[in-house]
């Protein structure tokens, strides 16, 4: 299976990416909503958040660990910011490849739209 992430993280279509080792891959989101909006991705194809194993429990952990470093990195650690992993259809899902979005850099507002 191969995603747009997959070829970004392979090099294969052009990304700011930001981070990466041998679990993960961090690149700059191309339609940010917020100052820093970063996608932490695993660099092999887990679909959603309902796919993970237990075998997938190190890149879940590492997802969060990048998250913290690269918030230390932007310079919004202190100020705050949000990590979301969005799941399916109802979670707004748009890439089915797993990714955390770090966004943050101005305040977020309230986490959902409660008018929905
Ligand atoms: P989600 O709705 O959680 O699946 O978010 C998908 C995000 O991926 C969305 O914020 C836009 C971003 N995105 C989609 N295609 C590309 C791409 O080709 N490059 C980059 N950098 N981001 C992308």
């Amino acid at each position: 299976m191969t995603t747009i992430f997959a070829k970004i993280i392979r090099g294969e279509i052009p990304a700011n990416i930001v981070y990466q080792d041998d679990l993960v891959t961090a690149f700059r989101d191309i339609n940010p909503g917020a100052p820093t909006h970063i996608l932490i991705v695993p660099n092999k194809v887990i679909p959603t958040a309902n796919d993970l194993t237990e075998a997938d429990e190190a890149v879940a952990g590492r997802m969060m660990r990048v998250a913290a470093i690269l918030a230390e990195r932007e310079g919004i650690a202190a100020s705050g910011y949000r990590l979301i992993i969005n799941c399916n259809k109802h979670g707004g899902q748009e890439v089915y490849h797993l990714h955390m979005h770090l966004v943050g850099g101005r305040p977020l507002g309230p986490m959902l739209n409660r008018a929905a």
